[in-house]
C-alpha cells in the first residue's frame, strides 16, 4: 500500500522472532539488566574510549520529541578536569550533608545508601561523561529553536547510555551533585544547556559493595 507521504520516508522491517525465542530472548535481558546495580566504589583501571563512545552512540538512538535530539554528552578522561569536577563537587555536597541543606526527610531517605560528600570515584574512573539537556536549540545565527519532551527525551538516552554500559561490563552512577550549575562552567557548555546527570565509568572495584537493596516486586508496578 503506497501511502502518500510530503516528507521522506523508508521501509522498516524490524527482526521478528518465533514466540518461545521472544519470551527466551525477553527473559535474557531482563536477567542481564536486572544484575545492573548502581555503584560508587570503582577501579581506577583504564577503559578505552570506544567502549564510552559506543555506549553515547546507543544513547543517541534513543526517541525523542520531534526527533530532536535533546542532548549533548561531554566526554572528560584528563586528571585535571576531573578533578575540579571532584572539588566542585563536593563542595556543594558538603554543604547538603555538613551544612545542613538536606532536608530531614531527604536524609532519612538515602540513609540506606551511606552516602557523604566524599566523591572521590569521580577522580578514580578513568571517565567522566556529563549529560546536558538542551532546553531549546539555538540555530548557528542564534535563533532559539523550541525543543519538546526534553525531560522525557535526555531520560530515555541515559537509560539506553547505562544498558549499554552495563552490556559491556562497566559500571556507572547516576550522580546528580546538587546543584551542578558548576558543570556547565566547567565543561563550557553555552546556556541553553541544563546539566542533567554526571556519569562515573568504569570497572567495579574487585571489593566494590552495594547497598542490599530489593526491587518492587512486578505485582507492584504492574496495575
Ligand atoms: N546528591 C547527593 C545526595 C543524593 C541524592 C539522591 I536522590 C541519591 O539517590 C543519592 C545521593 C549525593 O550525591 O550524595
Amino acid at each position: 500500500m503506497a501511502r502518500p507521504h510530503s516528507h521522506p520516508f523508508v521501509p522498516y522491517r524490524p527482526a521478528r522472532h518465533p514466540e518461545p525465542e521472544m519470551i527466551a530472548r525477553g527473559r535474557e535481558f531482563y536477567a542481564h539488566m536486572d544484575a545492573r546495580r548502581s555503584v560508587r566504589f570503582f577501579s581506577d583501571e583504564p577503559v578505552p574510549r570506544e567502549c564510552v563512545e559506543l555506549a553515547v552512540r546507543t544513547a543517541n538512538t534513543a526517541p525523542s520529541g520531534a526527533h530532536q535530539q535533546p542532548w549533548k554528552f561531554v566526554i572528560i578522561g584528563d586528571p585535571g578536569t576531573k578533578r575540579r569536577i571532584r572539588e566542585a563537587a563536593e563542595a556543594e555536597e558538603r554543604r547538603n550533608y555538613e551544612g545542613g541543606r538536606l532536608t530531614p526527610e531527604w536524609r532519612e531517605a538515602l540513609a540506606p545508601l551511606e552516602t557523604d560528600s566524599d566523591k572521590g570515584y569521580l577522580e578514580t574512573v578513568p571517565w567522566l561523561v556529563v549529560c546536558f539537556a538542551e532546553k531549546y536549540g539555538l540555530r548557528p545565527e542564534g535563533a532559539r529553536v523550541k525543543h519538546y519532551y526534553v525531560n522525557e527525551s535526555v531520560g530515555i538516552a541515559c537509560g539506553l547510555l547505562i544498558a549499554a554500559l552495563h552490556t559491556m561490563g562497566l559500571s556507572t552512577l547516576t550522580h546528580t551533585p546538587n546543584p551542578m550549575a558548576f558543570l556547565s562552567e566547567i565543561c563550557g557548555r553555552p546556556g541553553n544547556e541544563r546539566p542533567y546527570i554526571l556519569f562515573p565509568i568504569g570497572y567495579a572495584a574487585p571489593d566494590a559493595e552495594v547497598p542490599d537493596l530489593v526491587r518492587k516486586p512486578f505485582s507492584q508496578v504492574v496495575a
